[in-house]
């Protein structure tokens, strides 16, 4: 899929410590057809280990802010928080606070070159509302999320935002990696087409049509898949012994704000002009 080739100049973002050029024109061709785009090995080991051990150290006990399996209702979930597994995290939240390394990872210029790539802009900003965490999904009462495009809860003036979703560890089928519709992200839906909760049908035979087109996008530690916002995507549950953990940010252009009096709006972003 995505490739990296090497080059013997300085990135354009003046990122002496790394001579890779993480994106070429194929990679951009493909993103834009395809509304997502893995990038392998885009975090370091020694990154990915420092980012762990702040996660194993946030996980026992669970540190605020976080969501509980038991708060999303999905399939798999527990009913409550008072119930067998009621104390699953699912996400632990507001991950650009709860530490350096992830501020450092969020808005380093690896990242940022890319998704300024991606976003066909030098002015991009990392969005503190959305995402902004890092998923755990747990064995046994991690629960399984149904078709959706982000956006769907998302107010801004345009949907072109881009999340940068890097594995800690390998993201496969047994452990409820992102299956994705590869081009979905171009398509027009009609409101019928999702239901109450705006997931994506699969009651509707037109629907299933494009759900049967779906790629599991299995991951490495150090692994990024970035995607569109309007690319609809799913995930099942965790089959396997071990926690999957993935930390997860979005991204949009600094001309595409937010709606004011939204959710989207409620943290200012962040900046990374800077960067
Ligand atoms: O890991 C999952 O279950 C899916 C997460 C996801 O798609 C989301 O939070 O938007």
């Amino acid at each position: 899929m995505s490739q990296q080739h090497t080059i013997d100049e300085q990135s354009p973002s003046g990122d002496t410590e790394s001579r890779k050029v993480w994106l070429d024109r194929k990679n951009l061709a493909a993103f834009k057809r395809d509304g997502f785009l893995v990038i392998r090995g885009l975090c370091s080991e020694a990154v990915c280990q420092e980012m762990l051990e702040v996660v194993n150290d946030s996980l026992s006990p669970a540190l605020a802010p976080v969501e509980y399996e038991a708060d999303v209702h999905y399939p798999g979930a527990p009913p409550s928080r008072t119930s067998p597994g009621g104390d699953t995290p699912r996400r632990l939240l507001n991950a650009f606070a709860r530490d350096d390394i992830f501020r450092r990872w969020a808005t380093g210029t690896r990242v940022a070159e890319i998704v300024r790539n991606l976003l066909q802009t030098d002015q991009v900003q990392a969005s503190q509302n959305h995402h902004n965490c890092v998923m755990t999904k747990f064995p046994g009462y991690g629960s399984e999320t149904g078709w959706h495009q982000d956006m769907r809860y998302w107010s801004f003036d345009r949907p072109e935002l881009i999340t940068a979703w890097l594995a800690l560890g390998p993201e496969n089928s047994e452990n409820g990696a992102l299956c994705v519709i590869p081009g979905s992200h171009r398509n027009s839906y009609d409101r019928g087409q999702f239901d109450a909760a705006l997931f994506f049908r699969t009651d509707l035979k037109n629907n299933r049509a494009l759900t049967e087109t779906t790629r599991t996008i299995e991951l490495k530690a150090g692994d990024v898949l970035f995607f569109h916002c309007r690319l609809l995507h799913s995930a099942g549950r965790n089959q396997t012994e071990r926690v999957k953990l993935s930390v997860v940010f979005t991204y949009h252009a600094q001309t595409n704000r937010p709606i004011s009096g939204t959710r989207s709006a409620e943290h200012p972003d962040i900046d990374l002009s800077a960067t």
